[in-house]
């Protein structure tokens, strides 16, 4: 367990509404009221659909699921802040992000099934990148997407999604450097959940990751990213600067999530179950689901139609999910090579007997 709380230590963070609901900040964030309850209603449907794909990889629908739980807020927040032309770059853990941005979470979902290479959601059309898990790749992408979107003049963001572990690695400081010195409109947007699998930050860094930015020359912003209208405010900030040529942000989003590392991670082993329940205290959706009811914006028959919503929904995801078959093996060999090599064609020949 860390020694030190790198959720709610004492580097300055941006906080809107306290983990109680109560304005601490200006939550004038430019938002209207149906946008305020559309942030409610995404947090409690992606909270509901993640808890169904835990369920579903243990009945072995799908093959291996990384959660997200207590990350709703940063996800949510984040991704609602960016507009149609913007492109996200996610890591493996994203799917909340996904949902916000409009791709078919069953189409994505397959992935985590094993019945296609990467979900066969269309990237583009949903200004959403492949999930990518070898760690911190995804910021070099993002950062060469925004070069790209500059050089044909285009008024557009990235944001690249990233976890504390990720940004130990080269990726995120070659990336970062890139993007200050070519003033690429790009956000590197780092989830801080304390953790990399059983690495504890503690293990990884000794000042805040958002203080780096003063090094590679951006603005910085270490955010609470429990509080879904501080991380909107912050990444709304971030992409308008972005697309109107002021360079990229690295924002540091303070969250935790509660769950495992991933379905095939067993938490207990390093982490006790007394830090999980002491950041429960710090739910994003109870928070902000507290802040929207006294402020009239959302009741409780809102939150309960929510939750009916999600309900309806995670079921027909199920059905759809399920339904689909399994894959021909053909796959296997196929959309690798071009010019398939002869070894390949020999196994190929063994496992199908075809040509
Ligand atoms: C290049 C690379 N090294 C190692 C791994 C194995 N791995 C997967 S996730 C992870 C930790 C990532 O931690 P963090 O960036 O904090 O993200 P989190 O899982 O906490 O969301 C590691 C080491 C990998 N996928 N890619
Ligand atoms: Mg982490």
């Amino acid at each position: 367990m860390p020694t030190r709380d790198p959720a709610f230590d004492d580097a300055p963070m941006l906080q809107l509404v306290a983990p109680d609901g109560t304005p601490v900040g200006d939550t004038e964030v430019g938002l209207s009221d149906e946008d305020l309850r559309a942030l409610l209603r995404l947090m409690v449907l992606a909270r509901r659909l993640d808890r169904e794909c835990m369920a579903l990889q243990r009945q072995g629908e799908l093959t291996v699921y990384p959660p997200f739980e207590g990350q709703e807020a940063a996800q949510v927040g984040s991704a609602f802040a960016l507009a149609a032309g913007d492109m996200a770059f996610p890591s493996f853990r994203e799917l909340a992000a996904a949902f916000v941005r409009g791709v078919d979470v069953v189409e994505y979902l397959q992935y985590h099934r094993g019945t296609w290479h990467g979900g066969p959601y269309d990237p583009l059309a949903s200004g959403f990148a492949p999930i990518c898990v070898p760690v911190a790749t995804q910021i070099v992408h993002a950062v060469g997407w925004a070069l790209g979107a500059k050089l044909d003049g285009k008024a557009a963001c990235s944001i690249a999604y990233f976890g504390d572990g990720s940004a130990s690695e080269g990726d995120f400081h070659e990336g970062a450097n890139l993007a200050a010195v070519f003033a690429a409109p790009a956000i590197l947007f780092c989830q801080n959940n304390g953790w990399a699998i059983s690495v504890p930050a503690t293990e990884q860094y000794v000042a805040p990751i958002a203080a780096r930015a003063v090094g590679y020359g951006m603005p910085g912003v270490r955010v609470d990213g429990n509080d879904v209208l501080a991380v909107y405010r912050a990444t709304k900030e971030a992409a308008d600067r972005a697309r109107a040529g002021g360079g990229p942000t690295l924002i540091e989003a303070m969250t935790y999530r509660v769950g495992p590392h991933s379905t095939a991670d067993d938490a207990t082993r390093y982490r006790s179950d007394e830090e999980v329940a002491r950041y429960r205290a710090f739910d994003p959706i109870e928070r902000y689901r507290r802040f929207l009811g006294s402020t009239g914006v959302a009741d409780d028959a809102f939150v309960a139609a929510c939750r009916a919503e999600a309900e309806r929904w995670v079921g027909g995801v199920r059905a759809e999910l399920t339904a689909i078959g399994t894959p021909p093996a053909t796959e296997v060999f196929d959309h690798v090579f071009s010019d398939p090599p002869a070894n390949l064609g020999r196994q190929r020949r063994e496992a199908l007997g075809d040509a």
